[in-house]
């Protein structure tokens, strides 16, 4: 809406047309009139006094006119429920200013005419989107309700993410504190494992958000567990009280998740903090900037930025918290900085990289953190000709190796799990995958000489373009 619009509004008591008043006038001029009412606002006062009462609305519509040339666009509203009304306005309208653009509101159906600067719109049409969303809104608000009396006497209650916690259980924990109206005391974030991936260590840090590491005793010292972003299925052979579960994964068999007392599973959704996003408008709390900077990373990180598994209403909750997120602060998230030491253990991997068959390995000699892995797995993704990439280092008393693949004909999950599992643990998502191998499983496995850099590229090199070769 430019200022230089000039709004003529003419209506009959069939609708609220004055509510009109609030979403035209804050930036443009307008006159509204309404049958049995005459003018309520006249362009030149710009006011809500009451005008002079013009009886007719061919009467009312012949005294329009622009009043200051600089406005040079002038759209008229038009909404009559009697058809004949609306066509008599427009013609006088059209014939005092030629220029003038129609937009016809309520008619029975919603159409464009070409070559005229004329639309009509339906309410149907035009209040649908809107009146489902409160729909929804209100079927949420009554969720709410239901979630905050299961918790209420809680004293504390744990919300439980995945073993390595990922920006989308991030942010929906933070969510659900905050509608619970609960703080860090009374309602821990918490996982098993530990945040490995350098932009959720870099989002946690910004963010300032704290996960409290539990164990299978400690946890099920909490009043209440919910798990946010996961679901029973995902930590196998622990026992873990399960009472409310809000996820968005495929649902997974588990006794547990049976017994659970509340469980919110939306297979639909790309993202958990999709979900809150909704939660927070039903629920009419106001979101921060960091709350907004933290579900708008979850959305767009779970789903690659939009690349898979994306429905309607997670693009919508993204344009919802866009204009709340703080850019900055996002942009760190999302390229972290890296220590100086990185780039000399990474310099000396440099030397023993080579591409073979689009598989690019590479092999830091020297780990600070862990995070280092994952972070030079991205750099040779991002290498000409590479089609799979591996980034490995010993960490502790494990093998460490990222994957990643950002073409659809590899599950590089898959290609790791075949590989990896049978030594370690490994999995993943096609794009993305991770494994962990004990250092005495590798050297049982490969020899006593299998721990020298050169020699875990070697393996990791030769394992994964065999199984490579079976996917293309
Ligand atoms: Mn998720």
């Amino acid at each position: 809406m430019a200022r230089s619009t000039l709004y003529y509004v003419f209506a009959d008591q069939s609708w609220p047309a004055e509510s009109i008043t609030t979403i035209l006038s804050a930036k443009s001029a307008l006159g509204l009139w309404i049958d049995g009412r005459g003018w309520i606002i006249t362009p030149t006062n710009g006011s809500s006094f009451v005008g002079r009462s013009v009886e007719s609305p061919r009467l009312a519509a012949e005294e329009c006119s622009l009043p200051d040339p600089a406005r040079k666009n002038v759209v008229a509203i038009l909404g009559f429920e009697d058809i004949h009304r609306t066509e008599e306005v427009e013609s006088i309208l059209k014939s005092r200013l030629p220029t003038i653009q129609i937009l016809r509101l309520g008619t029975r159906i919603s159409k464009t005419a070409l070559g005229q600067v004329r639309r009509s719109v339906a309410w149907k049409d035009l209040m649908e989107s809107g009146f489902a969303h409160e729909l929804d809104l209100l079927g949420i608000q009554s969720k709410i309700v239901g979630l905050q009396n299961l918790l209420v006497d809680a004293e504390r209650v744990a919300i439980l993410l995945q073993d390595d916690p990922d920006p989308d259980g991030l942010a929906g924990a933070l969510a659900l504190r905050k509608i619970l109206g609960r703080n860090a005391q009374t309602a821990p974030i918490v996982s098993f494992g530990r945040i490995s991936r350098p932009e959720n260590l870099a989002m946690v840090q910004l963010l300032e958000i704290e996960v409290e590491r539990v164990t299978e005793k400690t946890i099920n010292e909490f009043d209440k567990i919910v798990f946010v972003d996961c679901q029973p299925s995902f930590f196998k052979g622990r026992d873990i009280r399960c009472d409310v579960v809000i996820d968005h994964h495929p649902r997974g068999e588990s006794p547990a998740l049976d017994l659970c007392e509340w469980v919110e599973i939306d297979e639909e959704l790309g993202s958990i903090s999709t979900l809150f996003t909704l939660y927070l408008e039903a629920a009419g709390v106001e979101v921060s900037h960091r709350l907004a900077t933290a579900l708008h990373y979850g959305i767009k990180s779970d789903t690659l930025f939009f690349n898979r598994g994306v429905s309607e209403k997670d693009l919508e909750a993204f344009v919802t918290l866009f204009p709340k997120v703080n850019g900055p602060q996002l942009r760190k998230i999302e390229r972290p900085e890296l220590p100086v030491g990185y780039i000399d253990s990474l310099r000396r991997s440099l030397k023993t990289f080579k591409i073979r068959s689009s598989l690019g390995v590479i092999v830091l000699p020297d780990i600070v953190t862990e995070d280092w892995i994952p972070q030079a797995a991205d750099f040779v993704s991002q290498i000409h000709g590479v089609r799979l990439a591996a980034a490995a280092g010993i960490v502790d008393d494990s093998i460490v190796i990222s994957g990643r693949n950002w073409e659809n004909d590899l599950h590089c999950g898959e290609i790791f799990k075949e590989n990896f599992d049978k030594l370690g643990s490994a999995g993943g998502h096609r794009s993305m995958a991770k494994a962990v191998i004990p250092v005495s499983a590798w050297k049982d496995r490969f020899g006593d000489g299998s721990l020298a850099q050169n020699k875990i590229k070697q393996i990791t090199q030769r394992l994964l373009l065999k199984s490579m070769s079976e996917f293309i």
